[in-house]
């Protein structure tokens, strides 16, 4: 099928191809179409920026079933290979493989899971992000791998570094996933450099595919990635972001000014949108289809 196709390019970015793959935020269809003109090849659903564009904090508030929703849309849309980012797994071993398999039949083309506990909060908020239990998510992860095979890409996400645990603790936590069944590790963390990702990649030799999100080390060049032989770099949140800042400043200008007629060279020309969503293949089929009497 398809699925499993979108499934292979994206195992094919992470896992082989030994370039440097990058995985653009998507949150929405939109989003993911913006992504797709620009040119990527592969979409990571952020958590963060879908439940954001829900109104929702980044703390297990959304559903997985609204999360598997979303992720439909953008896949049937984009038609992009997806790395969705599926938390924790929403509970145990049990709800992780229920996620894995929905998205699978979503043809979601890889899921990210992660060493927190349900429910989770965001990297990034706040001190206090508690560990699962190695053995317990390492089984989380078995769970899934048993029930989607190589369907979908596994890609485990330790949280080690995040929540103080230094690089020892990261380490004995990747090996543990690898064995569970990982494809790749995604190691996170909150520092303002590389430093800490790249003594990681440095220890790590390699085992499995490296996956880093440099949100919060955004200064350093990607070259540094290469170098180290870090295989996939996601931009995680910055449509989302931008899309904030954007539609403050529209928004704030519109109620000063009392008028559109400021913002109108500003903002996306309607036959942008149009081109986004494909209507000239509406068009195109109403020619083929559409029976006008
Ligand atoms: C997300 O995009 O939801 C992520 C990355 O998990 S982070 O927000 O940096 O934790
Ligand atoms: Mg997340």
């Amino acid at each position: 099928s398809s699925g499993s196709s979108l499934s292979q390019i994206l195992r094919d970015e992470i896992c082989s191809n030994s370039a440097l793959s990058f995985l653009m935020e998507a949150h929405d269809a939109l989003s993911g179409a913006i992504a797709k003109r620009a040119g990527f090849k592969s979409l990571w659903a952020s958590g963060l920026s879908i439940a954001s564009s829900l109104g929702y904090r980044d703390a297990n508030e959304a559903s997985w079933s609204q999360l598997v929703d979303v992720v439909e849309r953008i896949v049937d849309s984009t038609e992009l290979p997806v790395l969705v980012d599926g938390d924790g797994g929403f509970g145990n071993f049990n709800n992780a493989r229920l996620l894995a398999r929905k998205l699978h039949q979503r043809r979601a083309a890889g899921i990210a899971l992660e060493d927190s506990c349900f429910p989770k909060i965001n990297s990034f908020v706040g001190d206090r992000h508690p560990l699962a239990d190695v053995n317990e998510f390492s089984g989380r992860l078995r769970a899934v791998k048993d029930t989607v095979a190589d369907d979908l890409v596994l890609v485990a996400r330790t949280e080690a570094l995040i929540a103080g645990q230094g690089m020892d603790e990261a380490i004995l936590r990747a090996s543990a996933y690898a064995a569970a069944g990982a494809d790749a590790i995604l190691i996170h963390s909150s520092k303002t450099t590389a430093e800490e990702v790249l003594s990681f990649a440095a220890a790590w030799q390699h085992r499995l595919p490296v996956v880093i999100v440099p949100t919060k080390y955004y200064r350093t060049p990607v070259s540094a990635y290469r170098d180290a032989g870090i295989s996939t770099v996601i931009w995680a949140n910055h449509s989302m972001r931008s899309a904030i800042a954007a539609m403050m400043n529209v928004c704030g200008r519109i109620i000063a000014e009392e008028s559109i007629a400021g913002i109108e060279p500003d903002i996306a020309r309607l036959d942008e949108v149009f081109d986004l969503l494909r209507y000239d293949e509406l068009a195109d089929a109403e020619m083929r289809y559409l029976h006008l009497p």
